[in-house]
This record gives C-alpha cells, structure tokens and sequence, in this order.
C-alpha cells in the first residue's frame, strides 16, 4: 500500500512541506541502520483525534536511543507536542505516526558518538496492515526459518532501524510461501514474536503470550491487550511457547500499532479456524477504547488538540 501523501512533516522542529523532508545519501544511519522509530496511530473520537498512549510510544523512542547511545535533543514531552501540532497541520483525525531518530551526514566510521541526531515525525493515513479480510477471518501464519536474534547480538528491546532486516527476510518469506505474516522462534527455539507484532494464544480459557526475554518487543498494543484480558476476567500468563502451542492453541492472535489486534487463523497450514470469542471481544474492546468509547480506558488516548 503506497504512503498517502499529506502537507507537512516535522523534521527537528519544523513543519517542513511533505516534498522537502529530505536527507543526504551520505546520512549515517542509511548505511549501518542506526536508527530508533515509533509506530503510533491516532483515531477519530467524539472529542476529535485521539493519539492512542502517545506519551509510552514516546519514551519506549527515548528507551531505544538510550540503548543505541543516541542522545535525543527532545524531550518526551517535546515530540508528544510535536506529534500533535503535525496531525493538526495536516488536519486529520485517523492517521500512521511515524517519529524516526537517526544519525545524520557528516560522520562515516562506525563510531555513532560524534554524529548529530536528527529528528522526524511524519503523519499520514494507513488503513489495516494486515487487511480487512484478516481483521474479520484471521490471518494465516509461517513459522520463519529466520530465527529472532539473540538480545546479546542485537538489542531487540529497540525498536532500532537495521534490526527489521531479520523481520523482513521472515516478512518476504512468509509472502513468498502463500501467507500473510510470520512468527519468529528464538535461537533456543520457543515463540518470539511476528515480523511487527506481537502473538498471544489463548489455551482453556487462559491467554498466553512469550515473555519479554524470549525476545518479543515489549510491545503496547500487547500491554493494552493484556490490560482488556484481566478487566475482562480472563486469566493471562506470560509464558515459554512452542511452535506446537501455536498449532494446539484454541485461539491466537497478533497485536501491534500497525496490525491492531488480528486473529490467527492457521499457523503452518495447522487450523485454529475463524475468530474465537475472547479474541473477538478482545478486538472489540480495543476497537471502543481507541476509539474512546471504554470510559475506562481514557487515560490512554491524548488528543491532538488537548
Ligand atoms: N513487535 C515488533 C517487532 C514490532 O515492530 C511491533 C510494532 C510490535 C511488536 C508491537 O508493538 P506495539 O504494540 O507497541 O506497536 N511494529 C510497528 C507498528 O507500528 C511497525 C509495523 C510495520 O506496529
């Protein structure tokens, strides 16, 4: 799906024209990956659009520069602000965020200590990543043959630009195969996550998802849901899955930002079958408190005119 074009992106504390948000071929972070990105979706509420948990997505940006010695020139606080004033001057109430910290031109050796950091947030609207059709009926899943990198080879708990060249090798295998999306065993082999979200199953009534040192991004949509699970009275375990609990499960699914909460359909050509009941009300109930409708849930959206 091509990037809708809006009117403006933020770029170091500028809302430059979409056409001039440009960089040099020779930025540092283009040739070694040393970025940090967000992913961020705001919704149309009653009360105008609505940036869900704006202010975690930005500080999970500062943890992940922390862990790749960037040092931000803004505050959480400032890119919350920033974020804002980016969706109200391209006036929209549903839309993609997508904040990106890199290195920028003037340094070539792998030392990222003396590089400047730069700063962009750009807005634009994204429909559902993994299609309609996989919202309503699930989508079908492969286990990859690339394995989730060993968090001592890689930081994964940063949402680091060069490391989502191991998501899509397992993203390009998974099409190539005939599915929609992969799920990432660790280098000891139990369930990590998928390319850009991450998985929960739900066995006798109890939803489980990997631990966050089986290498999954401690992701917020996956926070969310749990937080739904618990109000909803369901039990949920963080726990060491095998590719073989995926196949038993009697529900799964994957939640991310992008993908929102989608259910699993099949795993390996293994059917797990439409939509079970807690995933459907685990969807819904995120649906409504996006879009402001779970009066519990108000504190997680923040209004971009607030
Ligand atoms: N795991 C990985 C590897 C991710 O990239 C993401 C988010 C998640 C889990 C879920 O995290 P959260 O719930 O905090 O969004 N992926 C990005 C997103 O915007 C990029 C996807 C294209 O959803």
């Amino acid at each position: 799906m091509p990037i809708e074009k809006t009117d403006k992106i933020w770029m170091d504390g500028q809302l430059v024209n979409w056409d001039d948000a440009k960089i040099h071929v020779l930025t540092h972070t283009l040739h070694y990956g040393s970025g940090v990105f967000e992913g961020i979706r705001a919704y149309p509420t009653s009360r105008g659009a609505a940036v869900f948990r704006l202010t975690d997505h930005m500080r999970r940006l500062h943890d992940s520069a922390m862990l790749l010695h960037m040092d931000l020139p803004y505050s959480v606080e400032e890119l919350v602000e920033a974020t804002k004033a980016t969706i109200r001057a391209n006036r929209l109430d549903s839309c993609y965020i997508r904040p990106i910290a890199y290195l920028g031109y003037g340094e070539m050796g792998l030392n990222p200590l003396p590089c400047s950091v730069n700063v962009s947030i750009a807005a634009w609207p994204w429909g559902t990543y993994l299609g309609a059709e996989g919202l309503e009926h699930g989508v079908r899943m492969k286990i990859s043959t690339w394995r989730r990198m060993d968090p001592n080879i890689n930081p994964v708990a940063a949402k680091g630009t060069g490391i989502y060249i191991n998501s899509s090798l397992a993203k390009v295998e998974a099409i190539h195969g005939g599915y929609d999306e992969a799920i990432l065993l660790n280098t000891t082999g139990s369930v990590a996550e998928a390319t850009g979200e991450n998985v929960f199953v739900v066995k006798n009534g109890v939803l489980l998802t990997p631990p966050l040192s089986a290498g999954a991004l401690e992701g917020i949509t996956r926070d969310s849901a749990m937080t739904i699970a618990r109000d909803l009275g369901y039990e949920v375990r963080e726990q060491t899955l095998l590719r073989t609990d995926l196949y038993l499960a009697d529900e799964a699914f994957l939640c991310g930002t992008a993908a929102e909460v989608v259910p699993i359909r099949s795993v390996d050509d293994r059917e797990i079958g439409e939509p079970g009941e807690i995933t459907r009300k685990i969807q819904e109930t995120y649906f409504a408190a996006v879009h402001g409708e779970v009066e519990k849930y108000a504190d997680w959206l923040e209004l971009a005119d607030g």
